[in-house]
């Protein structure tokens, strides 16, 4: 932990505006880093919180204090409202930081504490469900005269709806789920003769993803650019724009590059877009930072839906506009009203961020790669930044998001910045686990995107990823550091933690090495010969492909898995039959649940 220097409290210097005494950060990784970095320049406190797995992440090392939440999953931890209402009231923190994911959007955790006294640095509960429910998202903008794609609010019930509204607008037409979101269980129908059976696969996973069925649809756009515009809203009826960024590099709706501003987007569009964002905001009484996103075709957008956090990308936005967003957030979050307006808002240069996630890019699998990071060289220069939630030796855990960081480098204009962030790109050097550094580069190498041809298909469809290695070399075990001499540790007294330094003869056993991530996976796999056949990660079993009787492979795939957004097969760790099947589509499971036995 960091001791700063100076006065506690928040100051800033030519004004005596307070906002801040102690900020807790409900969330890990880099974004925890990203907001903690933010309070202590503004002489804010920052508690951190921390799962067993995470006692000695970069998060709590850089926190003023930290506690222990206990557990290992997302849901014993960072989702545990409990454990962290008391930390709440153990640390004095008077406002939460929720990071995104875990609870950024969940109106429940911010009426429990709002309820003690406590600020929650973002919207009310009530924009958090409107925004939640896609209807009534729809609905909120189309109040303020902003259009979604032509579509309808009402549930479709019978085909004949859809064969209506094919006959009006034409095919094809998109199927989503009213409860749902993230483009699960959204089906596209292509012609008259698929609506039927189109209608019931969108119900059945509707069903199984959101234990809701109904339904509704849209005209299906066939290769949209999604462009999304950040939004600042303050408490006194203020709302800016401040541009927006382009997420079209996506794959199974995972963004890999954002950018900022989108390229080639017409002024009128960028300006429009702008204004219709702030629409919506301010027709829901937004308030704090926010993203409205749209889907642009054909020089039309439309809008999509309303995030209501801060998103993973914002820093592409803070390098071209030169805001802090973070320090905005708490400004708000604390009453401040925006201290500059629209006319302010200049954008300069272009910016691009590239997310660094442990996973193995190789032939376009995307594999989840957890372990120790053995090493981490970072670039650095003129127009770089890493955001990161790790150093070297620190554990990448399967049970979370396994964004490494993300590189942020600004340029003059996009073709300096595309230049600048393949060098960044090259200095970079992680070892341990393999990371998503090669696709990376083979987006921003590729001519489509460098003419900014690309749509939200592109990756998917027109990328080819077959000839993309893995960043990991089998023949680096990890081993050729010397160990180091002093020990950094730390010690919890009473769910507290304190960091302790000891420095320990380099030659006792105590200073060896933990051992390499390729021995320890070995041994991992050597686990899974057991006929009792777990999932690796929490998740959504989304099918089941074997029944009690059937005869498995080792290696045969069981059951399919979507976990961080990803769709994972989860195998037979040896052959024999099927004897028991204990999960339907649609459960959640937590990692080590058993799915199937296999005698
Ligand atoms: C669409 C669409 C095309 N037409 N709706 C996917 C996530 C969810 N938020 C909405 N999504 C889409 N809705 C109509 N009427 C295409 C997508 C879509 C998408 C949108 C944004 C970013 C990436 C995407 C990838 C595939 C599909």
């Amino acid at each position: 932990m960091f001791s700063l220097v100076g006065v506690r409290g928040a100051f800033h210097p030519g004004d005596d505006r307070e906002v801040f005494t102690k900020v807790l950060i409900a969330n890990r990784g880099e974004i925890a880093v990203r907001v903690i970095r933010a309070c202590r320049e503004m002489g804010v406190a920052t508690v951190a919180v921390y799962s067993d797995l995470d006692r000695d992440a970069l998060h709590v090392r850089l926190a003023d204090e930290a506690y222990a939440l206990g557990g290992q999953t997302a849901a014993e931890s960072y989702l545990d409202t409990e454990a962290i209402l008391s930390t709440i009231d153990r640390s004095s923190a008077d406002a939460v930081h929720p990071g995104y994911g875990f609870f950024s959007e969940n109106a429940d955790f911010v009426r429990a504490i709002t309820d003690r006294g406590v600020t929650f640095i973002g919207p009310s509960p009530e924009t958090i469900e409107v925004m939640g429910d896609k209807i009534s998202a729809r609905l909120a903008a189309e109040q303020v005269g902003v259009h979604s794609v032509p579509g309808t609010t009402d549930f479709i019930t019978e085909p004949e709806q859809v064969r209506a509204f094919g006959a009006e607008h034409g095919y094809p037409i998109a199927i989503k789920a009213a409860y749902g979101g993230g483009g699960r269980g959204m089906k596209v129908v292509v012609d008259e003769t698929a609506i039927e059976d189109a209608i019931e696969s969108a119900q059945r996973e509707a069903m199984a993803y959101f234990a809701r069925d109904e339904i509704y649809m849209e005209r299906y756009l066939t290769a949209p650019r999604h462009v999304e515009i950040q939004v600042l809203a303050d408490a006194h009826g203020n709302a800016v724009y401040l541009g927006e960024r382009d997420c079209s590099a996506q794959r199974r709706h995972q963004k890999l590059i954002e950018e900022a501003p989108a390229p080639d987007l017409p002024d009128e569009v960028r300006t429009a877009m702008g204004e219709a964002a702030v629409a919506v905001a301010l027709g829901c009484g937004y308030t704090n930072a926010g993203t409205v996103e749209f889907l642009y075709e054909d020089g039309e957008f439309h809008y999509l839906e309303m995030n209501t956090r801060l998103q993973v990308e914002h820093p592409v936005t803070e390098l071209v506009t030169g805001l802090d967003l973070v320090e905005q957030q708490l400004r708000i979050a604390s009453g401040e009203p925006l201290d500059f307006t629209q006319d302010d808002v200049t954008i300069s240069g272009h910016a691009i961020e590239v997310r660094i996630n442990a996973e193995d890019p190789a032939g376009g699998a995307f594999l989840p790669s957890p372990g120790r990071i053995d090493s981490l060289r970072l670039p650095d220069g003129f127009g770089v930044r890493f955001d990161g939630g790790y150093e070297a030796g620190d554990e990448i855990s399967q049970f979370y998001d396994n964004l490494i960081g993300k590189l942020v480098v600004w340029g003059r204009d996009r073709d300096t910045a595309i230049r600048r962030t393949l060098r960044a790109l090259g200095e970079m050097d992680i070892r341990g686990v393999a990371t998503t550094i090669p696709a990376d580069v083979a987006i921003l190498e590729h001519p489509d995107f460098q003419a900014a041809t690309h749509s939200t298909k592109w990756v998917e469809e027109t990328l080819d990823l077959s000839d993309v290695g893995s960043s990991i070399d089998p023949s680096d075990d990890g081993d050729d550091e010397e160990p180091t001499v002093r020990k950094d540790m730390s010690v919890e007294v009473d769910g507290k933690r304190f960091s302790v330094s000891i420095w320990v003869p380099e030659a006792t056993p105590a200073a060896g090495r933990a051992p390499s991530r390729s021995k320890r996976s070995g041994a991992r796999r050597g686990e899974s010969g057991s006929g009792e056949v777990t999932v690796p990660m929490q998740g959504t079993i989304i099918k089941v492909l074997v029944a009690v009787g059937d005869t498995v492979e080792a290696g045969e795939s069981v059951c399919v898995l979507e976990a961080m957004k990803m769709e994972n097969t989860v195998a037979a760790g040896k052959s024999g039959t099927v004897t028991e099947v204990r999960v339907l589509p649609g459960d959640s499971v937590g990692s080590g649940d058993i799915v199937a036995v296999v005698d």
